[in-house]
């Protein structure tokens, strides 16, 4: 008797491609990518059911070193495609890749807008408060006293607060992971992955060319003193008040995620189109 067809349950180096990375030695996005395959991998997912979408900057070449479907896109605009991308393929599970300054600068306003949509996406933004891949521009959450030689004695301009703002606009699971802890990482990314809605990771990722103190950081990260609210009221207490460094999911919601038609019968554009004749 024949066995039965079953795919076998793959392991994380099955979603690694034959591309070697091309970050910079020590760049915390290495465990990220490792953090992501691992996810997968525990999610028992394929590569052929993943997509990953991704804008531009260091942390939005991920895709190329997945073996899932991958959309290297524009600055800026990884959300749209990847909301998109959601629509039109509900079956399809949809990473989004992004860092501070593709995800908050240039993409500032998708984010708000991703959020509010609650499309069912899981975005991961790695984080090194500075914008890596043009060289070392202070980004959004740039530190406004971080002195260099672009921003001589700073910028003097206050930081985004990326948690706040995906609470404030709707986001429906909100977690903050460290790249130096790879496996806390993939379980967090796997938890947003599985939570419907969007689910928002902000990923401590140092960048450790042009912000070689962010190493310390290992130093400054630590577990969540508290479980995760479904209290938006309470997570916003939390969240600002919160000092940067708190790992863990920070809030799970239970709001339904968007799916386009489910608020009435879709209807065929060429009768949208009799609508406005003439
Ligand atoms: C429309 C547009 N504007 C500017 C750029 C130049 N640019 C490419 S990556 C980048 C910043 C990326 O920073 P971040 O998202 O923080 O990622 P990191 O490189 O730090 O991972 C910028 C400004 C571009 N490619 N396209
Ligand atoms: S410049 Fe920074 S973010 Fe980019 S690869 Fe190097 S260490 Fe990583």
């Amino acid at each position: 008797m024949n066995a039965p067809l079953v795919a076998p349950l793959l392991q994380a180096k099955d979603f690694k491609s034959d591309y070697k990375p091309v970050w910079c030695p020590g760049c915390g996005d290495y465990s990220v990518l490792a953090a992501i395959t691992k996810a997968l991998a525990a999610l028992e997912l394929r590569p052929e059911n993943v997509a990953l979408v991704s804008g531009i900057g260091c942390s939005s070449r991920i895709p190329a070193y997945t073996t899932c479907y991958g959309f290297h896109g524009v600055h800026g605009r990884a959300l749209p495609a990847a909301t998109g991308l959601k629509a039109a393929r509900p079956d399809l599970t949809v990473l989004v890749a992004s860092g501070d300054g593709d995800g908050y600068s240039i993409g500032g306003n998708h984010f708000l807008h991703a959020c509010r949509r609650n499309v069912d996406l899981t975005y991961i933004v790695m984080d090194n408060h500075v914008y890596g891949m043009t060289k070392g521009q202070p980004s959004p959450t740039t530190e406004p006293d971080w002195s260099s030689k672009l921003a001589p004695g700073g910028t003097g301009v206050r930081e985004f607060h990326p948690l706040v703002i995906a609470l404030a606009s709707g986001a429906n699971f909100i977690a903050r992971a460290f790249s130096g802890d790879p496996n806390g990482c993939a379980a967090l990314i796997a938890e947003a992955v599985r939570h419907p809605g969007f689910s928002f990771i902000e990923v401590l990722s140092p960048c450790v060319t042009f912000r070689p103190e962010q190493r310390a950081w290992k130093e400054s990260v630590h577990p969540a003193p508290v479980a995760a609210t479904a209290d938006p009221a309470r997570a916003a207490r939390r969240l600002m008040t919160d000092d940067g460094f708190n790992i863990g999911v920070l809030y799970k919601g239970d709001r339904a995620p968007f799916r386009p038609g489910a608020n009435g019968p879709e209807r065929a554009v060429a009768d949208l189109e009799k609508g406005f004749q003439l």
